[in-house]
């Protein structure tokens, strides 16, 4: 009975086992209308999760992947804002926090145009989401097409830009603002510590944190930005959710970034559907100048953030800036400086094929908290399609191998320690397992 050969083992075993297991990630995460970005720690729907979920679900079921983006766009307000998070009425108030009931966004935006249902939070997050349904359309046209896909999505992706250009342009040089901490998806990045130092955090006995429940606190936002967080979401919601007076405004590089490449989708979107795609290139065009002259810092070696409150750029090292990288376009000088940075000193990309959050030579850098440190998996699939478009693939390369290697060891960890790769924070994290299937792909 015993067998004359072991059966080879086929060349990429590794890469099906890893495939595998991302997709079940996926699979486990989907709650019948849309993916959850963890099953503990964030048991709703995501604005920028929903989009790279999407980027990957596309390979399992184009179908599905439509599904997300168009389940996140159905509640989009009237104003065009798309909310970072739309609540699963199923889940328990208390399994996050801030709840619907903070929010109130039925109530409190009703003037804003939030839909009386579902429930949804009143900020953003950065607009990922015509790029991933251009990339999601790609994976499968016949059927995009069939199901008019693109069509029905672009109006919503038009009024969504609208709203970031117009509402958001707080700064009135074209670029979309953030107006809050939440916004551009980097809760604790040290860019906010100025800007936030002027906020009086609410009474931490006013609310309950449900994020410790299930995340360990030394991985977490501390206690203080928890209350400040509280308190600038509280008082929009008390205005309304009216775009003006903010406390809080700042002019971010990855969502600016974000925004011109998405533009560039929504060209593409609007000539598929027979729409016109130049506003949006022209658009396009307007924002990468605008980000350019108003948030490239030579000195620095990348993009920096603007304080619209308190004056002046934002003097620290964050992976926001070098984001930018995926923008078609930039000039020369800029593309040549943000690649020696990657690999240079600050973020030393060339030695560990990770990006950090944070510089690591940075004043605040931690390697284990949250976005003042640590290195996550959205980020460097950004950065590594920023080094394609300029050429370099062999840094790109070096990215996606360590991206897959700290992924599947990790157990698709939400982000991982940016010199080891050890994970951190929740495991069968959504984007970790929807760019892992994307880079397999
Ligand atoms: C929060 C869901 C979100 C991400 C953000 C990340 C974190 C905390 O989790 O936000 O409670 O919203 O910082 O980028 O979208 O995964």
């Amino acid at each position: 009975g015993t067998r004359p050969l072991d059966p080879p083992v086929p060349a990429g075993t590794a890469d099906l086992t890893l495939r595998r297991g991302a997709a079940r990630v996926l699979i486990r995460n989907w709650a019948g209308a849309s993916t959850v970005p963890s099953r503990t720690l964030y048991p709703h729907q995501w604005s920028w999760d929903s989009a790279f979920v999407a980027i990957g679900l596309r390979h399992l079921s184009p179908r599905r992947a439509q599904r997300e983006l168009e389940t996140l766009l159905g509640a989009q307000w009237e104003d065009g804002r798309v909310p970072h998070i739309v609540f699963n009425p199923a889940v328990p108030l208390g399994a996050y926090f801030p709840s619907p009931d903070f929010w109130r966004s039925s109530q409190a935006g009703a003037a804003a145009g939030a839909p009386a249902a579902p429930e949804t939070s009143g900020i953003v997050q950065p607009p990922v989401h015509a790029l991933a349904a251009w990339l999601v359309h790609e994976a499968d046209p016949a059927e995009s097409v069939r199901r008019g896909f693109l069509a029905r999505l672009y109006p919503r992706l038009a009024a969504w830009h609208r709203y970031l250009t117009t509402a958001r342009d707080l700064g009135g040089a074209g670029l979309a603002a953030v107006v809050h901490p939440w916004e551009p998806g980097m809760d604790n990045s040290p860019c906010w510590d100025g800007p936030l130092s002027r906020i009086t955090p609410a009474d931490p006995a006013s609310f309950r944190r449900a994020d410790l429940d299930h995340g360990d606190a030394d991985d977490r936002p501390t206690d203080v930005d928890y209350g400040r967080y509280v308190r600038l979401a509280a008082d929009y919601r008390d205005r309304g959710y009216a775009d003006s007076d903010h406390a809080f405004a700042v002019e971010d590089p990855c969502v600016n970034a974000l925004l011109i490449v998405s533009e560039h989708a929504l060209a593409r979107i609007a000539a598929e559907t027979g729409a016109d795609p130049l506003v949006h290139e022209r658009r396009a065009g307007q924002l990468t100048d605008a980000l350019v002259g108003r948030l490239w810092d030579a000195d620095a070696g990348l993009f920096l953030c603007r304080d619209l409150v308190g004056g002046g750029l934002v003097r620290e090292r964050s992976v926001a800036g070098l984001v930018p990288l995926i923008v078609p376009g930039l000039p020369e000088d800029i593309v040549r400086t943000l690649l020696g940075t990657l690999d240079g000193p600050h973020f030393r990309a060339a030695d560990t094929g990770l990006v950090a959050s944070y510089a690591l030579s940075g004043r605040a850098f931690d390697r284990t908290r949250y976005w003042r440190g640590p290195a996550w998996f959205n980020t460097a699939w950004l950065i590594g399609r920023g080094l394609r478009l300029h050429g370099a693939d062999d840094r790109a390369e070096r990215l996606r191998t360590a991206f897959l290697a700290a992924a599947g060891t990790s157990g698709f960890a939400e982000y991982v320690d940016p010199v080891t790769g050890e994970g951190r924070g929740t495991r069968d994290f959504a984007w970790t397992a929807a760019l892992t299937l994307d880079l397999l792909a």
